[in-house]
């Protein structure tokens, strides 16, 4: 017999327009629009087995295995795959990403849009790709959306809502823009968007002008992309990060997620645009800052913003796929794609100890 396995990539994206705070009536829903785009340049591998001999889910993260809270979120998502399809047994999961993960640079994004395609597929469950964006949404929000590829939106929640996903507004194609992170700190950040988000709320009694205030931000970034106005996104996307960032700022007591690396890079692309470059900011739950602009000033960004004192490297992104499977031990006619292009790989049976992401991103 065939093992239940599968092997899926998946990318983190960035909020052009932020989601920041969830609903009070439960099911994990956010409190406003967000809308994004998923990034080609950064990936997570995970692989998913069902096995018979193990007597509790595994998790193994960059190598490491990890138990408590990470583990319980895993456990979390494969419960609600085993309670819809035949399968009992317990998972081993593989995941590895080659970005630094907890950071501010999306990896529950990638990891649980990688984990919901993997652990749906390895059990044989045939997802269309909005149920499987309502599962990587159940465990983390900005999951939802890195299931779709390109330019993608995830509405508010509504109190009747038992599911939600993610949609896209465009293709990849549809505007090749650039994204290039400038990254301030390698290590892990000091609270979880989860946590943050919910402090935020709680503590902080401007947070229902954010909560009034977003969909008309999300509004104009919709409709920046839909006509492809750099300088039009580019006003809009900071004023969506900036304002995210107030709110936690003014949270009693107040969460920063700042460094002073960050304010001097946010002062290099005021400088830049200045110069008559158009370069725009946003930045995550964390330090690093995330600089939209076009492919033909990519090499200028890049050069001024690793001169920043204090920035440790850049990674240059631009709109890429959704989550898709590398690997299935399943043959399946038609392809497993959701993107609907055929996969670039044949179907075998990986090895989970061997999984390399350089390998598996190689082959892509
Ligand atoms: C976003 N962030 O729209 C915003 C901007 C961070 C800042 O979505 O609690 O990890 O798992 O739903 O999805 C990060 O929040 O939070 C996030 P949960 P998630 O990208």
């Amino acid at each position: 017999m065939k093992p239940k396995q599968a092997t899926t990539l998946a990318h983190p994206n960035i909020a052009l327009s932020k989601y920041w705070g969830k609903r009070e009536y439960g099911h994990n829903l956010p409190a406003v629009p967000s809308l994004s785009v998923t990034l080609a340049g950064m990936t997570t591998a995970t692989t998913v087995t069902f096995d018979p001999s193990l007597e509790k889910d595994v998790l193994i993260l960059g190598g490491q295995e990890t138990s408590g809270g990470p583990l319980d979120r895993v456990t979390a998502l494969l419960d609600r795959v085993r309670k819809r399809s035949e399968v009992t047994e317990k998972a081993r999961v593989v995941s590895a990403n080659d970005f630094p993960t907890a950071s501010g640079l999306a990896s529950s994004a990638s990891a649980f849009a990688a984990l919901a395609l993997a652990a749906s597929t390895a059990a044989g469950l045939h997802l269309s790709p909005e149920e499987v964006s309502n599962l990587a949404r159940m465990s983390s929000v900005s999951a939802a959306r890195s299931v779709l590829g390109g330019f993608v939106e995830l509405r508010a929640g509504w109190p009747r809502d038992e599911k939600l996903s993610a949609q896209q507004v465009a293709a990849p194609e549809h505007w090749p823009l650039r994204v290039i992170v400038a990254v301030v700190s390698e290590g892990p950040k000091t609270m979880s968007s989860t946590d943050g988000m919910a402090h935020t709320a709680r503590t902080n009694p401007f947070f229902p002008a954010w909560v009034e205030r977003a969909p008309g931000i999300y509004a104009r970034i919709k409709q920046a992309v839909e006509k492809k106005d750099l300088e039009a996104l580019g006003v809009v996307a900071e004023e969506s990060a900036l304002a995210m960032h107030a709110t936690s700022i003014a949270a009693a007591p107040a969460l920063i997620y700042w460094t002073a690396t960050t304010l001097d890079v946010l002062a290099e692309v005021r400088r830049l645009r200045a110069s008559g470059i158009r370069a725009y900011a946003t930045i995550d739950a964390g330090p690093h800052v995330k600089v939209l602009c076009s492919p033909d000033d990519e090499a200028e960004v890049v050069k001024h913003l690793g001169a920043v004192p204090g920035v440790k490297r850049t990674i240059v992104a631009r709109p890429g796929p959704g989550a898709r499977v590398f690997a299935a031990a399943e043959e399946r006619p038609g392809g497993d794609s959701l993107s609907g292009d055929p996969p670039s790989v044949s179907y075998a049976t990986l090895d989970v100890e061997s999984i390399d992401l350089e390998t598996i991103s190689a082959k892509q």
